[in-house]
């Protein structure tokens, strides 16, 4: 059976465009600019991050999914071996990685049902169309909201041992302070029996990490660019797009990509619904997303400061990706 669960309010369409508003405001009116990399994912946006998942040089997708390939087995009964269990999908998407492990788990014969949580009812919506024939004896909760209001529901509705998925190193988008908040809001949410499957990214040869956040097709900058079309499209924007470019630095004493917009000439830029002209210097940047990579040690202090141990950490056979699970 498949329910969906619909936490999205009526206003929060156009509540949304008053934050998306106020945040270009407050990071354009800094010195230092900057845009949240949560604006890169609107439709446009969310297809071309579909096709960086598919590129050559963007091993993280292929590298956890290595790791779930390998070791579904013992993923599957790690997760399992505590009886009945809410398998909770954090920003599902298309639920690629996370189709090896269902199969696996309904294998096994687990005692669990499917939660997948996203942001995006389209993405939601697909997987509804697609799971019931995929997988017929798959029992099905989706919602769709934010996570932590999902999690509210839950506790409220459907009480029960959790294992909670945050794959796709989505934790890296996250900067320290923000990690931190998410690692103890989870964590309030979470009882003794609880899991949580992680995935994060590795340091590495800073070459390979580079590579993977400025391909030679030209995506992560169409990606990194789409944020300024969004504006346009959106705040009534006056962006001339092609007086921007992708610039991608990796930082390896911080293990941290860092992805900028430059502007290439000196240019005014207006924002309608911002009611603001912003002006931009000759090669001056705009800050639009940091990817952080982790070490096992990180990965255990990260656990250790918010009340988690680690039961056991799964890695492809380059070691370029972790999915580490912890338990409370
Ligand atoms: C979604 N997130 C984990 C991706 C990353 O690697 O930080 C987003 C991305 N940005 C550029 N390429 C991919």
């Amino acid at each position: 059976t498949l329910q969906i669960t619909d936490l999205s309010t009526p206003e929060s369409g156009t509540g949304a465009k008053a934050q998306f508003a106020e945040d270009v405001k407050n990071g354009l009116g800094q010195e230092a600019k900057k845009l949240s990399s949560r604006y890169f994912y609107d439709g446009e946006g969310s297809r071309l991050f579909q096709k960086i998942m598919h590129l050559p040089e963007y091993y993280l997708t292929r590298s956890e999914h290595e790791v779930f390939t390998t070791q579904q087995q013992t993923i599957a009964q790690k997760l399992a071996a505590q009886g009945y269990f809410h398998l909770i999908d954090l920003g599902a998407g298309d639920a690629t990685k996370t189709r090896i492990l269902l199969k696996q788990l309904l294998q096994q014969n687990a005692d669990f049902d499917y939660v997948p949580v996203d942001i995006s009812g389209d993405a939601i919506t697909e997987l509804y169309q697609e799971l019931p024939t995929e997988l017929p004896s798959l029992q099905t909760q989706a919602v769709v909201g934010d996570y932590f209001n999902a999690l509210d529901w839950l506790d409220e509705h459907k009480p029960g041992r959790k294992v909670l998925l945050f794959l796709g190193s989505n934790i890296g988008n996250f900067n320290p302070d923000e990690r931190q908040e998410f690692m103890q809001k989870v964590r309030k949410h979470m009882q003794p029996g609880d899991m949580l499957l992680k995935g994060m990214d590795l340091c590495k040869e800073p070459e390979t990490i580079l590579r993977a956040y400025n391909d030679a097709a030209g995506v992560t900058a169409a990606f990194n660019l789409n944020l300024l079309h969004r504006i346009n499209r959106e705040l009534g924007g006056d962006f001339i797009v092609d007086q921007f470019k992708h610039f991608p630095i990796y930082d390896p004493q911080h293990g941290v990509m860092k992805s900028f917009l430059i502007s290439q000439q000196d240019q005014q830029v207006t924002i309608k619904a911002t009611g603001q002209t912003f002006h931009f210097k000759a090669w001056e940047a705009i800050h639009t997303e940091s990817s952080y990579k982790f070490t096992l040690e990180l990965a255990e202090t990260i656990g250790h400061e918010n009340d988690f141990k680690i039961q056991q950490i799964f890695q492809d056979k380059n070691h370029y990706f972790a999915d580490v699970l912890y338990i409370v």
